[in-house]
């Protein structure tokens, strides 16, 4: 059975990346922690690419990474990219996208992945993304998930990603959306 690397260190990712994977034919298996990826690159997608090839050539197996994070239209996009670097816990972060949003009264949003599959020797063989679309409540709901999950609501739903089961936001996520696409190229 060939290996497969889960390459993050996110412990909210890691049970959603596995639920997903787990139907595959492919033995999973964590990253070493020591093994950190620095993000160097300016896009979800060739964020994604970069941990996947460094951690695929590495350890010389095929290697699976997912970059994502919160766009908020009203912050110009932030903090988009940088969602993970945005402040030091996952409160910080919730604080400081609702403090800059303010009394704002547009408040759109979306939850974006990429995935991205390497073989050992570094090349891409699958590349996907999910866009989940959202508002930003004016304070936290839920708790469930992870991360910027308390303030994403999800209209059609009329929950945030924290007040969902994990089946559901598994189904309607970025994530998911990412994941079903990327399952049926490999
Ligand atoms: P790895 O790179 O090791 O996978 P990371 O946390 O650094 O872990 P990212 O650079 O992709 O990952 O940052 C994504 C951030 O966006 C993450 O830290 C969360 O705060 C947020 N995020 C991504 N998906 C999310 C989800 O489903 N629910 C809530 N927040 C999410």
């Amino acid at each position: 059975m060939r290996k497969l690397v889960v390459a993050t260190s996110n412990p909210g990712k890691l049970p959603e990346m596995q639920q997903y994977l787990k139907g595959l034919d492919w033995q999973l298996q964590l990253k070493p922690p020591e093994l950190d990826v620095v993000e160097t690159e300016l896009t979800f997608a060739a964020n994604a690419r970069l941990k996947a090839i460094t951690v695929a050539k590495a350890l010389g197996e095929w290697a699976i990474a997912d970059d994502s994070g919160l766009v908020v239209e009203a912050l110009q996009g932030a903090p988009g990219i940088y969602s993970a670097r945005y402040g030091k816990t996952d409160s910080e972060r919730i604080a400081r996208v609702l403090r800059e949003l303010g009394e704002e009264s547009h408040r759109r949003a979306q939850f974006v992945c990429v995935l991205a599959v390497a073989a050992p020797d570094g090349s891409i063989i699958a590349q996907s993304q999910g866009v989940c679309e959202g508002e930003i409540l004016n304070s936290p709901r839920g708790t469930q998930g992870f991360g910027y999950d308390p303030i994403f609501y999800v209209v059609q739903y009329r929950q945030t990603f924290a007040q969902m089961s994990p089946e559901l936001k598994q189904r309607v996520s970025h994530r998911g959306l990412a994941f079903t696409q990327l399952l049926s190229q490999l």
